[in-house]
């Protein structure tokens, strides 16, 4: 059973942010809303212009199919769709998708009478991708600097895009999401084996209160930071790696054109070895 008998008490009338009640109805378990509508459409049409792009060739292989941005010389006009148009109107689709997305995110919360933390973490998430096919190509003035969407194509993508400063590890802004993206990592397999460890005492013993939580990191670290505050932790890390991940490409071309190792080339030039 995938819904709680008790959770149709939740299911409120309002908090819609457009189309009054119109859109105001659930299917099966899922709400609908306006934006509900509008998410299903880009989807579905984003999804028919990958597989039309496909058909055009020259493969099915799943993981060497790719559908590729303009070339440079299209600068930031509309290529035909061969020619990565369709690339323009895929990347319209996914941001018309996640966008709505986020938006009936919002109005579940706001009929829930939550915060809208949900939607906003999603949207650090959706700025990440908005960062790499939209901000920094139209920085550097073509769309084609935008990458291509396709399982081993993006990955050559980032390989390239990484060698063409010589070694991307030294960029700071790579370095910080790097750091924490593996922060999460670890904060969340704390969190988890805590939370698992706790619910799942020895046979016949009670479920652990917070306080056994508390406790065990007190224990072993000599610092709790409590129930609320991992995931505030948690959330502040994971915001952190994407928000990063965003600073690390924008910067790399726009705002500094040569090796990443270079630019630490400041430290040898500070006057203090003079
Ligand atoms: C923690 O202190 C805590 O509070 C009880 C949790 O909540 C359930 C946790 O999941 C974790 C992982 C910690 C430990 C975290 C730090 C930063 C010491």
């Amino acid at each position: 059973m995938s819904m709680l008998s008790f959770e149709k008490r939740y299911r409120v009338r309002g908090g819609t942010l457009i189309g009054g009640d119109l859109f105001d109805f659930w299917v099966g378990p899922f709400y609908v809303g306006f934006f509900g509508v509008l998410t299903a459409f880009f989807a579905l049409l984003g999804t028919l212009l990958i597989v039309w792009g496909a058909a055009m060739g020259p493969t099915w292989n799943i993981w060497q199919i790719s559908i590729n941005p303009p070339d440079l010389s299209y600068g930031l006009g509309f290529a035909p769709l061969a020619e990565g148009g369709l690339w323009q109107m895929i990347t319209i689709c996914a941001l018309g998708a996640f966008v709505s997305w986020a938006l009936r995110q919002a109005e579940i919360a706001r009929k829930l009478g939550m915060g809208l933390h949900i939607p906003i973490a999603f949207s650090v998430a959706v700025f990440a991708y908005f960062t790499l096919v939209v901000i920094r190509p139209v920085l550097l003035g073509a769309w084609g600097h935008g990458f291509p969407y396709g399982i081993m194509s993006h990955l050559d993508w980032v390989s390239n895009t990484g060698y063409q400063f010589l070694h991307f590890h030294y960029n700071p802004a790579h370095m910080l999401a790097i750091a924490f993206f593996f922060t999460t990592a670890l904060a969340l397999s704390l969190h988890g084996g805590l939370i698992l460890s706790a619910t799942n005492p020895k046979k016949g013993e009670p479920v652990k209160t917070p306080e056994y939580e508390d406790t065990f990191f007190r224990d072993v670290v000599g610092y709790s930071i409590g129930a609320l505050g991992i995931h505030r932790l948690g959330l502040f890390l994971a915001l952190s790696a994407a928000f990063w991940s965003a600073v690390c490409i924008v910067i790399s071309g726009p705002f500094w054109t040569q090796s990443w190792p270079e630019w630490w080339n400041w430290w040898l030039d500070l006057p203090i070895w003079a």
